[in-house]
């Protein structure tokens, strides 16, 4: 895991698209990303049960296994959105990046690779690119049925009471006054 604040400049998402300025686990903590590094399954599995998670699945993004589809989900994976429940995924081969945004509204890349285990809180506003490699395949863990809702940020999404409640949790003003 290696991450950085998000350089902005113009370049396919898939590029590395680094600062140079480092973002520590800590700083990640307060935002309320956890991440873990899990060489071992068993690792995976205490934590899938501590956290009441029954459900999982595998996916492999690449040209290979997704054909034409593949450059239409890589794309549609980097739009702008949140869920209402947290998102947890384990690397298990390739590499990709999970940009979050910071406390201040700027972009996070978070560099993952094989046995890296990352949880997104619900109402985060994040977006996922596999790197130049255009290879990754990713353990999701859900906690009853598979429900991947991506909800594409907008003004009306800033009221969602997930998105408030994130907010909250970062100790700031959530709604402004009217
Ligand atoms: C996501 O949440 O964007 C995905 O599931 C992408 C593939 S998992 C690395
Ligand atoms: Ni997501």
């Amino acid at each position: 895991m290696k991450a950085y604040w998000y350089d902005n400049k113009p370049g396919d998402q898939r590029l590395p698209h680094d600062s140079t300025r480092p973002v520590t686990e800590s700083y990640l903590a307060t935002l309320g990303v956890i991440y873990h590094h899990l060489p071992s399954l068993a690792d995976v599995d205490a934590l899938a049960a501590a956290r009441g998670y029954k459900n999982r699945d595998e996916i492999t993004v690449s040209p290979t296994t997704m054909g034409d589809a593949y450059e239409t989900k890589v794309k549609s994976f980097f739009h702008e959105h949140l869920h209402e429940d947290e998102e947890i995924r384990y690397i298990r081969d390739g590499r990709g990046y999970f940009d979050v945004r910071g406390q201040e509204d700027e972009w996070v890349r978070i560099q993952l690779e094989k046995d890296d285990l990352i949880i997104l809180p619900a109402g985060i506003y994040h977006r996922f690119t596999v790197d130049e490699g255009d290879y990754i395949k990713a353990m999701r863990l859900f906690q009853e049925e598979p429900k991947w809702t991506p909800l594409n940020r907008s003004e009306e999404l800033d009221e969602n009471p997930h998105r408030v409640g994130y907010l909250g949790s970062l100790g700031k003003a959530a709604v402004a006054a009217v």
